[in-house]
């Protein structure tokens, strides 16, 4: 079953195919040139996906206010069906990775055939202890995993074995945990102490996770909490992975960390004691932390996957890293924005797979600074888009998504048929 029509994306594609094979043919000739095989290259394209959020595919918000769209998805079967968009028409996002309680249905079972059936599978599964839900016993108020109330944190704690066990019957294997918990007054809480109940409450949940699954810990500097918060940055992330045990791993967000800060030398540190576990792509001026994947500094896109491809080269402890998108599309149709990140973030992919690491680590070696830097920028600068085009293209994708998704009508379509999304403000 597809969502969009194939024959609506083979006409379109039948527009655009020869000025791709133009465009493919004379790349392949420049990267023969340095001894590249264009279509070994393409492979490795075709063989990359990243994730999608199940919560990127509703409008988003600020805490000012949140402008929903005619026709978007308001629960989970309709997010999987504009997941399902994405993924025809891109081809590289081919798993949702779900939200809990905000997923939650009857039937898991049930929901994983249904993605199936659109030609999807789930990936890690994020547990939700940032706000309260109704009817809840115990508020996060002050507090989730790390609170000063014990009952609280045994509720937490709950919440994040019952994520595993919908995550197992959705054929999930990782369990995200990002928790709120944090303060606004210097004073408020003992960063000790806090950082003690958190270790403590994240052992029982480490506990109750199956062989072959992972607990990601994802950290964040800043918001909700404007003072600390409890998993701050990749230090706290790693000693307490480290404490936690082997399945612990890192997840960085590349939004979560102050200004400025050298993200690409924190993937290459956490890879260096076997601790990199996945990725939140997005991106961020300020501290905005979900604007559109490489939308403001796709060079640093690049380098983080420069020491992805270095990583991959260079296993340690294993080397298998979760990718996906966390967005929040405020401003755009959130399909649209989540297949022009999905090209971006396949676009660094491809550009540091060009990289000539002989070249690089000989530069490196020789402290040619000017030839190791040359050895990075070079790829930078190439236009990897036919090479993504052409993988998609021959996966039944679409060359130009963007212009055959706006072709397709799926969102005034879906406008006709969903009810509408309330007012109000927030993330999600
Ligand atoms: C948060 C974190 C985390 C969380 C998400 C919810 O990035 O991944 O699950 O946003 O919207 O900022
Ligand atoms: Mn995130
Ligand atoms: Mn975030």
């Amino acid at each position: 079953m597809t969502v969009l029509s194939e024959d609506l994306i083979a006409e379109a594609n039948a527009r655009e195919i020869a000025a791709l094979d133009e465009d493919y043919d004379a790349l392949g000739r420049k990267l023969a040139r340095g001894g590249l095989a264009i279509d070994a290259i393409k492979d490795r394209v075709a063989a990359f996906s990243v994730a999608v959020p199940s919560w990127g595919a509703g409008r988003g918000g600020t805490r000012f206010a949140k402008f929903p769209i005619p026709g978007e998805p308001t629960n989970i079967h309709e997010k999987l069906e504009d997941c399902a968009v994405i993924q025809q028409l891109s081809r590289v996002t081919p798993r949702v990775s779900p939200h809990f309680p905000w997923d939650k249905v009857g039937d898991y079972k049930g929901l994983r055939q249904e993605a199936a059936a659109l030609g999807l599978g789930f990936d890690a599964v994020n547990s939700n202890t940032f706000q309260d839900q109704p009817g809840q016993a115990r508020t996060y108020a002050t507090g989730s995993l790390s609170s000063t109330v014990a009952a609280t944190r045994a509720q937490a704690v709950e919440h994040n074995i019952e994520c595993i066990e919908i995550g197992q019957q959705l054929g999930s294997r990782d369990l995200t945990v990002w928790v709120g918990d944090g303060t606004n007054f210097p004073g408020q809480q003992d960063f000790a102490r806090s950082l003690d109940r958190y270790l403590d409450a994240a052992s029982q949940v480490y506990a109750a996770l199956p062989g072959d699954w992972r607990m990601l810990l994802e950290h964040k500097m800043f918001e909700p909490a404007f003072y600390s918060t409890v998993i701050s940055d990749w230090g706290s992330s790693i000693l307490a992975a480290q404490e936690l045990g082997p399945k612990a791993k890192c997840l960085v967000d590349l939004g979560h960390h102050a200004p400025n800060v050298n993200i690409e030398q924190i993937v290459a540190r956490l890879h260096r004691f076997g601790k990199l576990g996945g990725f939140h792509f997005n991106d961020s001026k300020y501290g905005d932390d979900d604007l559109d994947s490489g939308s403001i500094n796709p060079h640093q896109l690049f380098l983080v996957f420069n020491e992805l491809v270095e990583a991959e080269a260079h296993p340690r402890d294993g080397f298998d890293p979760s990718y996906m998108i966390d967005q929040s599309h405020n401003v755009t149709d959130p399909i649209e924005s989540m297949l022009s990140s999905a090209e971006a973030i396949t676009s660094c992919f491809a550009k540091a797979l060009l990289v000539d690491r002989e070249a690089l680590h000989a530069a490196q070696e020789a402290n040619d600074t000017m030839m190791a830097f040359q050895a990075l920028r070079r790829p930078y600068t190439i236009d990897v888009a036919p090479i993504l085009a052409r993988a998609r293209a021959e996966a039944g994708g679409a060359i130009d998504v963007l212009a055959t998704y706006r072709a397709s009508r799926w969102r005034e379509r879906k406008a006709q048929e969903r009810k509408p999304v309330g007012l109000g403000a927030g993330i999600v």
